[in-house]
Formats: C-alpha cells, sequence, structure tokens
C-alpha cells in the first residue's frame, strides 16, 4: 500500500513527474492512480476555490479519494499543491503515506511559467485577468518540514528525478 503525497508550487514537475513514474509502474504491472488537483478542481471539487478552508477541503477530498484507490492495492499518485504543514502531517500520519517535495525556486517558475500563471499573477494584462490567491506570489506555500523524498526540480534533469521517485516508490510499496 503506498499513497505518495506531493507538494510543490505550481509547474514544480507534479504532474509530469507523476505521469512519468506511472508509465515505467505500469510496465512493471503495477497499477497506479494520479490524483490530480488540477483534474479534481473541474469535478468533485468544482465547487472549491482557492481560500485556505476551501484548498484544506479540497486536499481532503482527494485523499479520500486516494484512500478508495488504496484499497485496491492501487499506488497512488496525489499530485496536488498541497501548501500547508499542517494538513500533510495529518495525511502523513497514515502509514502508508509518504511526503514528496518537489523543490523549484520561484524565480525558475516565474521563468517558466508554461501556462502564464505566474504572468497573470504578477503583470495581468487587465484587472479581470488577474489571479488571486496565488501560491508562492500572493498566498502562502509552506516549505516542508520533514519530507521523505525532496527533488530538485529546478537543477536536476527530468529523467533523473524520473529515476529517484521511481526507486523511492519500490522501497516503499509495502502489502
Ligand atoms: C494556485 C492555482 C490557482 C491559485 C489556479 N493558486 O499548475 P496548475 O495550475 O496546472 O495546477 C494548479 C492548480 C492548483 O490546484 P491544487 O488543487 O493542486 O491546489 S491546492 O493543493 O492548494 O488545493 C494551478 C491552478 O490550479 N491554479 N488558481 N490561486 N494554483
Amino acid at each position: 500500500m503506498l499513497l505518495i503525497q506531493f507538494t510543490g508550487l505550481s509547474g514544480s514537475g507534479k504532474t509530469t513527474l507523476a505521469k512519468n513514474v506511472e508509465h515505467l509502474l505500469v510496465k512493471q504491472g503495477h497499477k497506479v492512480e494520479i490524483v490530480d488537483g488540477d483534474i479534481y478542481r473541474k469535478t468533485i471539487c468544482k465547487d472549491l476555490g482557492f481560500s485556505k478552508e476551501d484548498r484544506y477541503e479540497n486536499v481532503r477530498r482527494l485523499f479520500n479519494v486516494g484512500q478508495d484507490f488504496i484499497q485496491s492495492k492501487v499506488i497512488v499518485l496525489m499530485s496536488v499543491i498541497n501548501p500547508y504543514e499542517d494538513l500533510r502531517n495529518e495525511i502523513s500520519r497514515h502509514n502508508f503515506v509518504r511526503t514528496v517535495y518537489l523543490d523549484c525556486s520561484l524565480d525558475n517558475l516565474i521563468k517558466r511559467d508554461p501556462k502564464g500563471l505566474y504572468k497573470k499573477a504578477l503583470l495581468p494584462d487587465t484587472d479581470s485577468n488577474k489571479i488571486n490567491n496565488f501560491t508562492g506570489i500572493s498566498d502562502v506555500y509552506e516549505v516542508p518540514l520533514k519530507a521523505d523524498l525532496t527533488l530538485k526540480t529546478d537543477s536536476e534533469e527530468v529523467s533523473v528525478s524520473t529515476h529517484k521517485l521511481y526507486s523511492f516508490i519500490l522501497e516503499n510499496i509495502s502489502n
């Protein structure tokens, strides 16, 4: 049983790494489910925004979804920003949970900005374009104090982070 709770800023590589390790694990015959905040926010979490209360509710709902998959021996990759230390600790009290921190500097994220979200948080074209409460810019991100694995996604190749995560998962799967 294993549920990985990712934590990291928007654009830090959560979805990419989750998809890469999913591919490797499935090739080895494992069952894997990615529980991605960006996707579930369009379905069971579509009533939620980005206030502290809503983020707590979002992460808790996704954790519940993840727990259902865990029962059927699926490795769960919970791909969410997950910005609060308290909530991460609440989740990591379960013995099948591991916390993986994707550490990428804000400078780098602002430079990369593939979806243009940082621009909309910092320098929107119009007021109506502005993203408020954007994690790392106008909302808090609490750096994890005790992640089980930290991946420096701004200084190492994607393939290196992928293999570190893959090895970590294989070491941590239990029945
Ligand atoms: C942070 C936001 C925001 C704000 C929209 N703050 O990188 P993405 O775009 O594709 O994924 C991010 C996603 C964050 O949802 P989570 O469910 O992971 O957040 S949390 O764990 O804090 O509940 C980002 C996009 O939504 N997005 N507005 N204001 N990210």
